[in-house]
């Protein structure tokens, strides 16, 4: 009998190691699962059903429209003068840009959604395959473990054993079970820590990046600077009586970070205050933000669109209203974006570039 319940538990133990093996390769074979894009009109009722009624007593500090670090808007007045004509084109290109069209929303929580949002960038749709691979894993363990409780109430009760056994050590799966746990853990560590790894200390990319997104986190707004461009900004949430007929609640802002498709984005991260957490679903990014910490991580989007995040660290009173968002726009785009930019939000201050890997 005892040799019997010794294959039994070798060939689950086997199989559940085959299936470890297999994980891995099961889990970067599957195409990374699409959520249905859901209709315009879906997605609106989206926006008014998925949130609730209550708003903060009073408006968000420094939440208002266009508020911030505006030094000069170009068109302060209605007199247009010959050389204002000129500016006023590239001004109404510069804000379509950033116009919010509900149809080019890609990362947005969906209504009863129960997996990711549809990745946008290599690092997302990694971590995504990483997920799959271990729910493998923990799944056939806990049918394993199922199975076991089962057979061994069914088997073994009293009734069926009227002179229980008695003995008490079995070497071979005492071995095992110790054996076998470890060796599972380190089949889902070694795969997790790389992951982490790549997407926190890719030197490679990181020291390589074609641009760079410094993000530093306030109670309760963020800004935002673009080094390599000279650019830098406040980003506001829209309060929800400002709101435009389609705009989420609790995820538009004033002003939006804008990047280029296709181009790898450092992406360095710290904090003015207190603790927050950079956090954009569709890119793979969740980087805490820490006070006197810079902290660098990458994406690179793979599709235009509008995608929204928020912080993801309980950072106080109005954590819930710092909400993030990005628009993927194309290279030329981005260009024209950039002159904009550098018109609507200049500083006079140098930017310095630090960075942890030079
Ligand atoms: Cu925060």
């Amino acid at each position: 009998m005892t040799q019997n319940r010794t294959r039994i538990f070798l060939f689950t133990l086997t199989a559940m190691l085959g299936f470890l093996m297999l994980a891995p390769q099961l889990a970067s074979a599957q195409e990374a699962p699409r959520i249905p894009a859901n209709s315009r009109a879906e997605r609106e009722r989206a926006s008014d059903a998925a949130y609730n009624k209550d708003q903060p007593e009073k408006a968000v500090p420094g939440a208002k429209r266009d508020s911030a670090h505006v030094v000069e808007e170009p068109h302060a007045d209605d007199e247009i003068t010959p050389a204002d004509s000129e500016v006023a084109i590239d001004s109404a290109a510069f804000d379509a840009i950033t116009t919010f069209d509900p149809a080019k929303v890609r990362g947005i929580a969906r209504p009863w959604q129960i997996y990711y949002q549809e990745p946008a960038s290599p690092v997302q749709a990694h971590l995504e395959g990483l997920h799959d691979g271990i729910m493998v894993v923990i799944t056939l363990i806990t049918l394993l473990v199922l199975g076991l409780l089962i057979y061994v109430c069914v088997r073994f009760r009293a009734k069926r054993n009227p002179n229980p056994q008695r003995f008490a050590h079995n070497t071979v799966i005492e071995v095992l079970w110790t054996l076998v746990p470890i060796l599972i853990l380190i089949g889902i560590g070694i795969p997790s820590v790389r992951a982490h790894f790549q997407y926190t200390n890719n030197e490679n990319i990181i020291s390589n990046p074609d641009m760079t997104l410094k993000v530093t986190g306030h109670q309760w707004y963020w800004s935002y600077e673009y080094p390599e461009h000279g650019i830098a900004f406040d980003s506001n949430i829209v309060p929800e009586d400002q709101l435009n007929e389609g705009e989420p609640r609790l995820l538009m802002v004033d002003n939006p970070v804008v990047v280029p498709v296709g181009k790898v984005v450092r992406v360095q991260t710290t904090s003015a205050d207190v603790i927050h957490n950079f956090a954009m679903p569709a890119m793979g990014l969740k980087q805490d933000v820490v006070p006197g910490r810079l902290n660098e991580t990458w994406f690179k989007a793979t599709q235009e669109g509008i995608y929204f995040g928020q912080c993801s660290e309980l950072c106080g009173k109005y954590h819930g209203f710092m909400p993030i968002m990005f628009y993927v726009v194309s290279e030329e785009e981005f260009d024209l974006w950039v002159r904009g930019a550098k018109e609507k939000f200049a500083t006079g201050e140098h930017l310095q570039l630090a960075s942890l890997h030079q």
